[in-house]
């Protein structure tokens, strides 16, 4: 277990919500939002592929042993941050391509989503839609053994159905 893993052992979270920048935080927390809703324990880290890759490398080799059962991880941009994580752990990745200035995310999408077979990372919509997505699959996972959690998710659905009026109000 690297150093940057060996705090969160003695305090497994089952998800990690990893994400290039800073930057990325303004749509990353919209997954973190959802995760708190559930009552899911979660670390939010900054990794960064190409700036900080040492501690890209330790988080991903280090999570498992963790206690990490799911990784959400957002990178704007040339974003490889997804993949390479998921090439250095067995765990499920989500990917949730951030919406850039240049491209409007759509560099961040295809960056993820074309992973070669082998190495798969589940790839969510651009920006805030894909971050709450990311977060509800992560639920959705963690809930197959999870019997309670599995009965938040359900009362979570079902307020989003009921908050659907019949008519434009
Ligand atoms: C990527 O570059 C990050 O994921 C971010 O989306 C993008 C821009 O980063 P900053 O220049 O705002 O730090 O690595």
């Amino acid at each position: 277990m690297s150093d940057l893993t060996a705090g969160m052992a003695a305090d497994p979270k089952p998800v990690a919500i990893i994400m290039g920048s800073q930057s990325d935080w303004e749509t990353m927390r919209h997954a973190a939002d959802v995760l708190e809703a559930l009552g899911i324990a979660h670390d939010c880290r900054i990794v960064s592929a190409h700036r900080t890759p040492d501690r890209m490398v330790a988080f991903a080799k280090g999570a498992r042993a963790a206690g990490t059962k799911v990784i959400i991880a957002g990178a704007g941009g040339a974003a490889h941050l997804p993949g390479m994580v998921a090439s250095l752990t067995p765990l499920p990745v989500f990917g949730v391509p951030v919406e850039s200035k240049a491209l409007s995310g759509l560099d961040s999408l295809y960056s993820i989503v074309q992973m070669p077979a082998g190495i798969p990372v589940g790839t969510l919509a651009i920006g805030k839609a894909g971050a709450t997505n990311a977060a509800l699959l992560a639920a959705a996972v963690l809930a197959l053994s999870d019997e309670a959690l599995a009965t938040r998710l359900d009362a979570w659905r079902a307020a989003r159905t009921a908050a659907v009026t019949e008519r434009p109000e």
